[in-house]
């Protein structure tokens, strides 16, 4: 597309579209002419596709995620259309990168799981398979973070308040949501026993589909996300004729369903609107392929053939269920044969081994909104369990285990083994996880059927996070194997051949400072604080949470305060820290976590005994806008969760293919990662998975550790003599005592060896033509964490899924 035809499509749009005459458009002005002109591209291509993607024989995945975080689009889809050079050509002198800036991100998740459901739509459309990616179009995303005295302050996240350009509203396919309410039992015409669900509300799912382009591949996926209104002529026709403010009410009450996201993330709510959230979106979404499927001309017996659907977690667990009433209750199909069915439609992922993400639903609560679900899953339970007792009589803790119910004390619905019962496949997200997922979460499944179990290890879009994200590196890398490894990441590999050509590593060392200049002018717009660009930048990015130990960097950071104190004349390489994550609102120890990291910093900046050696940052309100400016800028990626406790992580792959280095446990893909760069480019420390379950069963006390540990103590003692909180003594000692007395995460086993191997790294980072090698390696062998090979796999291996056109 030239540059005169992009130039001619701004003018238009802007004048069509938005309204606005060019002498007076303001920047917003631009970016929506922008943006509509890179919609109508994408639409094209959309409707193009139409009659491939429809044909009968086409099988679609549908993605069912109650989130998703994509990220701004216009930067993206300029990239993936390959009209981004034009496009700046077409604005002479106009600064697009400012109206890229400019976009809201659809915040609709938490962290890791949701930004996964993103990479993998990117990939899905990339490769041509056919794809929706099903959810919830929260009114309100996840929460913007500002840092007030050193605490989160959650801020209401408004991203649709400008308008949003990439979606179009489809109220012809709208569904209506029954919830509450009681069922009963009747004959139908036929004589046959039947059960109806009288609902005590309905609402209204309207679809609005967002068209996700593909890179250079002419193809699109869908991502159609429910929002929730009020049933209008129900209302008056049955319920409130005539009241008007009734109907009012109704209205607000409906629409609450798909009004904010829950931002908790690894942490159950238990919230009867998270329940209704989830049924909401997962009974329009199952509606709308029995929709497309009978459109296609399809009977519902082959379901299970026109679309394979993916359990992101357990969220959409109830789907299981649904289905069932579907096929049973309303196209009266056999028990049986609908069993069948449903069984080889789903599979499901599990993300996380925490208990506390394990979702369940009191039984009582469950019923009230899904009474009809509730008979169901007991009647799938009780056929399940009939099988089990078959095959091991007599073993009633093994059925007690396997039961989709809870009846060890209180009664609860559980989600993950409806999602296990329900499924043809499970997968864990990373080699290790898939393992434990085996051996620890449901070892009693995988007794019953191991074949079931599988891996997937995560992936990450190269185009967003490395293509979008740092030109200055891309361009470097195109400059000398070609720009093919944008679409296929195992072509880095041609890398290696330079990875110790001096002329290479002063060009990789140039871009690293130009994106690290950047990085710290945005920090000290952000922040305020001045970092110094040529220090070692050493950046953990992720959620809040004790499981990933960011409070174990903390440690680090104090004992290079103190050891600079003792010995003002000490030589370390001289670094920022950097921190950025969100902890959920309820989350108090997280929350307490921020406070430490930002007074710590506040301590550690403004002392000059430190001689700017090292620079403490934390960097508020982290998304995937701002992780595009940390990515590229980082030195050193900090990946250091309590083995066994991390599933995969996907910011370690972002960070490694933008050239950081690892500091990390055996943990999720950091074992695979290590395995790709090689153990020698790979900063690696702490207790195994196996090592820290032994400590456990022998009673690891965590005050010997600290005892027994000099600096360890004075870290410690530091922090509870106040000098860090203005001589408040108590304020951190929720976390001091924590780590003295209970420490879940063995941050007290695993601070030594942790703080030894930052000492090499900090060794590492003098001799800079060998870390320069080491990042220019880790680049090259980054291939296997692609998006684009995790897609393939699901595809092969679960999904049996082809593409619909041949790859190019
Ligand atoms: C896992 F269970 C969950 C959850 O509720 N939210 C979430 O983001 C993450 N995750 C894991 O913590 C990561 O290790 C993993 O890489 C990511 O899901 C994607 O699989």
């Amino acid at each position: 597309m030239s540059p005169e035809i992009l130039k001619a499509a701004f003018a238009d749009n802007l004048n069509f579209a938005v309204g606005r005459p060019a002498e007076i458009a303001t920047p917003e002005d631009w970016y929506q002419a922008i943006a509509f002109s890179v919609r109508d591209r994408i639409m094209h291509r959309w409707v193009r596709q139409f009659e491939k993607r429809n044909a009968p024989d086409v099988r679609q995945v549908a993605y069912l995620s109650a989130e998703f975080l994509p990220g701004p689009h216009l930067g993206n889809s300029l990239l993936n259309l390959g009209i981004t050079d034009n496009a700046r050509k077409a604005l002479a002198g106009q600064d697009l990168d400012l109206y890229i800036g400019l976009e809201e991100e659809p915040g609709l998740g938490n962290g890791g799981l949701g930004r996964l459901a993103a990479c993998y739509l990117d990939s899905l459309a990339t490769l041509c398979y056919p794809a929706t990616g099903y959810g919830i179009r929260y009114e309100f995303g996840i929460f913007d973070q500002s840092i007030k005295d050193g605490w989160q302050v959650e801020v209401t996240d408004k991203w649709l308040l400008p308008g949003n350009i990439w979606e179009i509203k489809r109220p012809n396919f709208a569904q209506v949501v029954k919830i509450g309410g009681h069922t009963e039992t009747y004959t139908d015409e036929h004589g046959a026993f039947r059960v109806r669900w009288i609902p005590d509300r309905v609402v209204v799912g309207v679809p609005y589909d967002t068209p996700i382009v593909g890179y250079l591949s002419d193809s699109c996926v869908l991502l159609r996300l429910w929002s929730a209104e009020a049933a209008q002529s129900f209302d008056f026709a049955d319920f409130n004729r005539g009241d008007y403010y009734g109907a009012v009410e109704e209205k607000v009450f409906s629409e609450n369903i798909s009004k904010v996201l829950y931002p908790n993330d690894e942490q159950l709510e238990g919230k009867r609107l998270r329940l209704e959230q989830q049924y909401f979106f997962v009974a329009c979404s199952i509606k709308d392929m029995i929709r497309l499927c009978l459109r296609r001309g399809s009977t519902l017996e082959r379901f299970h053939e026109m679309f394979c659907v993916q359990l992101n977690d357990t969220h959409p667990a109830i789907a299981v269920a649904e289905l069932m009433r579907q096929l049973v209750d309303k196209y009266a199909m056999p028990w049986e044969r609908a069993w069948d069915i449903t069984r080889r439609t789903f599979s499901y992922t599990n993300h996380t081994l925490m208990p506390e993400a394990l979702e369940k639903w009191p039984l009582p609560l469950f019923g009230s909104v899904l009474p009809r679900h509730l008979e169901i899953i007991y009647e799938i339970n009780r056929r399940f369990l009939d099988e089990v007792r078959t095959r091991f009589p007599g073993d009633e803790g093994k059925i007690a285990r396997l039961s989709i119910i809870d009846e060890s004390g209180e009664k609860y619905v559980r989600m993950a083994n409806l999602a296990m019962v329900g499924s043809h496949t499970v997968n864990g997200v990373a080699a290790l996880h898939s393992e434990l997922v085996k051996t620890q979460l449901f070892p009693d499944f995988h007794d019953l059927d191991p074949k079931r179990f599988q891996n997937v290890t995560n992936g990450v879009t190269p185009r967003r996070f490395l293509g979008l994200s740092n030109p200055g590196l891309t361009r470097l890398i195109d400059g000398r194997i070609g720009d093919s490894w944008l679409s296929n990441l195992d072509r880095l590999r041609e890398l290696e051949a330079f990875a110790g050509d001096v002329g290479f590593q002063q060009d990789w060392m140039r871009v690293k400072l130009e994106n690290k200049t950047r990085l710290a002018r945005i920090i000290r717009d952000r922040t305020g604080v001045v970092v110094d660009p040529s220090s070692l930048f050493d950046i953990q990015v992720k959620r809040i949470h004790e499981y990933k130990r960011q409070h174990l960097n903390v440690l680090h950071i104090i004992t290079l305060y103190q050891r600079i104190k003792h010995d003002p004349r000490l030589q370390i390489t001289p670094r920022t820290f950097l921190f950025g994550g969100k902890a959920a609102p309820g989350y108090f120890m997280a929350k307490l976590i921020i406070k430490l990291i930002n007074s710590v910093a506040e301590t550690v900046n403004q002392d000059p005994a430190v001689r700017d050696l090292i620079k403490v940052v934390f960097l508020p309100d982290y998304n995937v806008k701002h992780a595009q400016n940390i990515y590229p800028a980082a030195d050193l990626s900090e990946q250091i969760s309590t083995a066994g406790k991390e599933a995969s992580g996907t910011g370690n792959m972002k960070l490694s293919l933008n050239g950081a280095l690892t500091i990390g446990t055996l943990d999720g893909a950091n074992v695979e990662i290590r395995e790709e760069v090689g153990a020698e480019n790979f900063f690696l420390f702490g207790l195994t998975c196996e090592q820290a379950a032994r400590l456990r069963a022998g009673g690891y006390n965590p005050g010997d550790y600290c005892h027994g540990d000099p600096e360890l103590r004075g870290v410690i003692e530091l922090i509870d003599s106040g000098l860090f909180s203005h001589g408040d003594r108590d304020l951190f000692r929720p976390i001091t005592a924590h780590l003295l007395e209970r420490d879940d995460y063995l941050l007290m086993a695993d601070y030594r060896p942790y703080v030894n191997c930052q000492q090499e790294v900090d060794h590492a980072y003098r001799d800079r033509h060998h870390w320069t090698r080491m990042s220019i390696l880790n680049v090259a062998r980054m291939g296997k964490f692609s998006s684009d090979r995790a897609v393939r796999e699901y595809a092969d291996n679960i999904w049996k899924l082809k593409p619909f056109a041949p790859e190019a």
